[in-house]
């Protein structure tokens, strides 16, 4: 009898350990302070009013549709929370290759049909910071928001990140090359060298990853954004259909610029079909294969969407937003 308390005490007490660990793990999942949140619209998963969603029986409208986006603390960093419309599709082990690799090999956070771009702009300075989006995104953003730290959700962020310094490398050994005439081997290692330094330190990809229902979850180190997110910084969000195989397309045909690269992104294309967006327009290089984005008050996503210029070759420009003026706003 005593026996059989001792046991029932012992797995009692590794059933609290269990539990105590996993209660651990929701606590790290970005349970302190909210720092802001963010609302957004529902049923604009659309982009610029045309977009349709790939014509595929694994995505479906809603599941891109962002209704906010918000910030919490963390005690190492940030946690970032976007909700949609429609639960989070998971990878299943399907085989989705001629390797034989099923989807849940590559695509290991739990998500797999999005990309979450996010560019944060810490300074405040109009001008001062980056306009340029990741590769195959076709807008740019406001210089009043340039941007110092990007981050991108992204189901394989090992290989988003590999890619997007390949192809940083070749951009940057070609102005080499058109400056001196020839790149050495030398050059070659320094290009390799600093590109990884400044993808390091300017784009995160999210590892840590949390997947529950309708919302994702993601962990930003202090050491990348300096520090826990802030409210009077500002923000671009905009949301994409991934592209599991290609990190880097470089011949995207679909009605676009060839020599356009894309980074994991799916592109848009004329009518409907399985691996574009559709509802594209013809001879349109400009128009943002970007689903859904987060706009100021007063603005209109498909207004900002549709505000380009193919005739001076002039891309969309993405607005950011700043959470604290939307709550002095409310006062
Ligand atoms: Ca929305």
């Amino acid at each position: 009898m005593h026996r059989y308390g001792a046991t029932r005490a012992l797995i009692l007490a590794a059933l609290a350990a269990a539990l105590f660990i996993a209660v651990g793990a929701v606590a790290l999942a970005g349970d302190g302070p909210e720092v802001f949140r963010l609302a957004d619209p529902r049923g604009d998963d659309h982009g610029d009013g045309s977009l349709i969603y790939p014509q595929r029986d694994d995505i479906e409208k809603g599941e891109l549709d962002i209704l906010s986006f918000s910030a919490s603390a963390d005690k190492a960093g940030t946690v970032f929370e976007v909700v949609f419309a429609k639960p989070v599709r998971k990878p299943d082990r399907r085989t989705i290759d001629e390797l034989g690799n099923t989807l849940d090999s590559l695509a290991r956070l739990g998500f797999y049909n999005f990309n979450v771009d996010i560019y944060i702009d810490t300074d405040r300075i109009p001008g001062s910071g980056s306009t340029v989006m990741l590769p195959g995104r076709r807008a740019t953003i406001d210089p009043a928001f340039a941007w110092e730290k990007a981050i991108c959700l992204t189901p394989r962020p090992a290989l988003a990140a590999g890619g997007l310094r390949s192809l940083l490398e070749r951009q940057r050994k070609l102005e080499l090359k058109s400056r001196q005439g020839r790149v050495t081997d030398e050059d070659e290692k320094q290009i390799a060298t600093t590109v990884a330094k400044d993808v390091a330190a300017d784009i995160f990809f999210p590892t840590l990853v949390w997947v529950t229902g309708n919302r994702v979850r993601f962990f930003v180190p202090a050491s990348f954004l300096g520090g826990v997110a802030q409210d009077s910084w500002g923000y671009v969000v905009a949301d994409s259909v991934a592209d599991l195989q290609a990190s880097v397309d470089l011949g995207s045909a679909l009605g676009g610029d060839p020599r356009a690269p894309a980074l994991m992104i799916v592109p848009v294309g004329r009518g409907r079909g399985a691996a574009f967006l559709g509802g594209g327009y013809e001879d349109d290089n400009l128009e943002p294969p970007l689903v859904d984005i987060i706009v100021p008050t007063g603005v209109k996503q498909e207004n900002v969407l549709k505000d380009y210029d193919l005739r001076v070759d002039r891309p969309v420009k993405l607005p950011g937003v700043v959470p604290a003026d939307l709550k002095s706003l409310k006062k």
